[in-house]
């Protein structure tokens, strides 16, 4: 419900519900509290207005309303805190999907570029080094030679994913902070240098779908790189395409077929 209210962008991940139950319950109570103070300001800018008290009060007040109304406003923020944000992220954070059922996927930001990397039908990632890296031909370094890295399937700012199937993306930067965002899909997480970082989302949406529901027949998830990563930032987007499981069956296949036989 707070997705429409708040205007936030159509939902394509099983878990983005929460995360937009959260941030409409922050509203909520945000709301609150702004109407409550702006109450208080009120009545004490006329309750205590120099016409009406010429003389100081030393007594000052009695009542322990105030204290009560900050225990409330203490116990609500312990609420959003312990019962709504720490297990949310302890759900996306702490707790990985078994990599057996889920689609693994590399993916390496580079100034300005996203490299995407699929193990391929063995389900192993091959050897990478740093000195095989070439900018056009191989910017990951792959090791062709090591037979787990023959069927590694990479692209270039077009990650492919199968819906309906928990997905981990491994993040990895080869040179700045950049961060993976997706909006859609309710996922953000900075690329380090040095770290490699899973993020986990379950894409319930297609592309196609998408396109009929919005009624915008080019729509594209888009991931935009969300750190300011140097002057060519404005141009580090990549796009983001949900298939159904056996549509990206047979993509996978293309891929496959076509890095078997390049000049088919
Ligand atoms: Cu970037």
């Amino acid at each position: 419900m707070f997705t429409k209210w708040l205007g936030l962008p159509a939902l394509a991940t099983t878990h983005g519900g929460q995360i937009d139950n959260l941030i409409g319950w922050v509203h909520v109570f945000m709301l609150l509290l702004f109407v409550g103070w702006g109450a208080f300001l009120t009545y004490a800018l006329i309750r205590f207005r120099k016409s009406a008290n010429p003389v100081a009060n030393y007594t000052g007040v009695k009542s322990h309303m105030s204290s009560y109304l900050e225990g409330a406003v203490l116990v609500i923020e312990l609420v959003l805190l312990f019962a709504f944000s720490i297990p949310l992220w302890a759900a996306r954070v702490d707790h990985l999907p078994s990599e057996s059922e889920a689609l693994v996927v590399h993916l390496t930001a580079e100034q300005f570029a996203w490299n995407v990397r699929y193990a391929g039908p063995d389900g192993k990632f091959g050897k990478t080094d740093i000195k095989m890296i070439d900018v056009s031909d191989n910017p990951l370094g792959i090791d062709r030679s090591d037979p787990a890295a023959k069927d590694d399937v990479t692209t270039l700012n077009q990650l492919y994913l199968p819906a309906n199937k928990p997905i981990i993306v491994k993040l990895r930067s080869k040179d700045v902070i950049h961060s993976f965002n997706v909006p859609e899909f309710r996922v953000k997480q900075d690329a380090v240098p040095g770290l490699t970082i899973p993020v986990w989302f379950v894409p319930n949406v297609t592309t196609a779908e998408m396109r009929s529901r919005t009624g915008n027949a080019e729509f594209q998830y888009e991931i935009a790189c969300a750190q300011l990563c140097g002057l060519g930032h404005y141009r580090m987007r990549a796009y983001v395409t949900v298939l159904s499981p056996e549509e990206f069956q047979k993509w996978m296949q293309d891929k496959l077929a076509e890095s078997a036989d390049p000049f088919r």
